[in-house]
């Protein structure tokens, strides 16, 4: 018998298609400019970097972001109203958004994983089909909600507006060892650039990113963060590990259905069951070889038209070992444990024991 309690019925407002900007009105892109001029004065008067991407970074509220993101932070700081149903995933970029967007909609939408037809995972990204909060707020500032409950953002906890906290909805963190977040990141960025704007190389990221000037960053106290929220209250926060999380994808996803509320039944959790159908659908493998993920594109990150296929690239725990010098690693783990080690959080991603071939340290780009 399938979960009466989790349906498309009691989600059904998950399934629509991607959030389309509306009808772009004269008078509603003067208002978006006006709130835009104001904002990026305020924004012209912080400290700021050159960027990875964009032309600078700002610090916020102890947070490095691009103009474009600060600009939705900012209108969502102004006026985004969580509700208490509403589910926020919240993620460091490159811990694994993508994996977790698309685990936690079909979570949400379980009864489309038997009819491909009826599953949009099949043909839209899971980008388009769960929002970035601070990519839509920026888009469309007088109306800076999405309109599914489930969405996304990178913004850390300390920063969230107001009413994610007051609401009392449920929030999502997924982190990731930070080597393989920065290795994953410098990819990423460098296949996002346009051929005539110079690559970053894997030396500077390292050297920012180890400094915390990063997007979103520092990356360390963005974990701390959302750490501490999901300490001090359980019952909202949920911190997973992506290592864990491919370690063993049925437990968590399991962890995760108890969490919003929604457990699955015996049935749904035996042998080659729902639990597994929704962990196979989502891996890598699966996932980065549907046709909308190898040839499908869509809009974001201030970007008219991004590739969905450069959301997937190896999704292997470890990889950074291929491309870090020793020198690096050890300095990141170094950083991590002093870090976690002040809040009595254990760093699991230590490289120490790993009997490792690393990259030498003049063959790093
Ligand atoms: P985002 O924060 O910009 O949205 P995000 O999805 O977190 O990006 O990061 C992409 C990483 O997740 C990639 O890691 P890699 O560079 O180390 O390979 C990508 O391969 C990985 N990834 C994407 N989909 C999955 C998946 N289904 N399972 C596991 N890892 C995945």
């Amino acid at each position: 018998m399938a979960s009466p309690s989790l349906t498309t019925q009691s989600f059904s407002s998950n399934i629509v298609g991607p959030d389309e900007p509306k009808l772009f009105h004269k008078e509603k892109e003067d208002e978006n400019n006006q709130i835009l001029q104001k904002n990026l004065l305020m924004v012209s008067e912080l400290p700021s970097e050159k960027g990875w991407l964009s032309e600078n970074i700002h610090l916020y509220q102890g947070f490095w972001y691009s103009t474009g993101v600060l600009n939705g932070l900012l209108i969502l700081q102004q006026c985004f109203q969580a509700q208490p149903s509403d589910i926020l995933l919240a993620t460091y970029p490159k811990s694994g958004t993508t994996w977790l967007k698309a685990l936690l909609f079909i979570l949400t939408n379980r009864t489309c994983i038997d009819n491909s037809e009826k599953n949009p995972l099949m043909t839209t990204s899971p980008h388009e089909l769960v929002s970035m909060l601070e990519s839509y707020a920026a888009k469309n500032p007088m109306n800076p909600r999405p309109s599914n409950s489930l969405m996304h953002t990178h913004i850390p906890y300390t920063s969230l507006p107001e009413s994610t906290k007051s609401s009392g909805c449920r929030i999502i963190y997924v982190y990731r060892d930070p080597k393989d977040v920065l290795v994953s990141c410098w990819h990423f960025v460098n296949k996002l650039k346009p051929n005539e704007i110079p690559q970053i190389s894997l030396v500077e990221a390292f050297e920012r990113f180890s400094r915390g000037v990063s997007p979103y960053g520092p990356y360390w106290d963005h974990v701390l963060g959302y750490w501490k929220a999901s300490v001090e209250f359980p019952e909202r926060v949920l911190l997973l590990r992506y290592e864990d999380m491919k370690r063993d994808p049925c437990f968590h996803i399991k962890r995760l259905a108890e969490f919003l509320g929604h457990p699955f039944t015996t049935e749904e959790e035996a042998g080659e069951g729902l639990v597994s159908k929704l962990v196979d659908f989502c891996s890598f493998e699966k996932l980065s070889n549907l046709e909308v993920n190898k040839k499908g594109s869509h809009s974001g990150f201030g970007f008219p038209v991004i590739e969905n296929k450069i959301f997937f690239r190896q999704g292997q725990v470890g990889d950074s070992k291929n491309h870090l010098a020793r020198e690096m690693i050890d300095h990141l783990d170094q950083i991590t444990e002093e870090k976690f080690k002040e809040f009595h959080l254990i760093n699991t991603f230590s490289s120490e024991e790993d009997e490792i071939s690393v990259c030498p340290i003049d063959n790093v780009i």
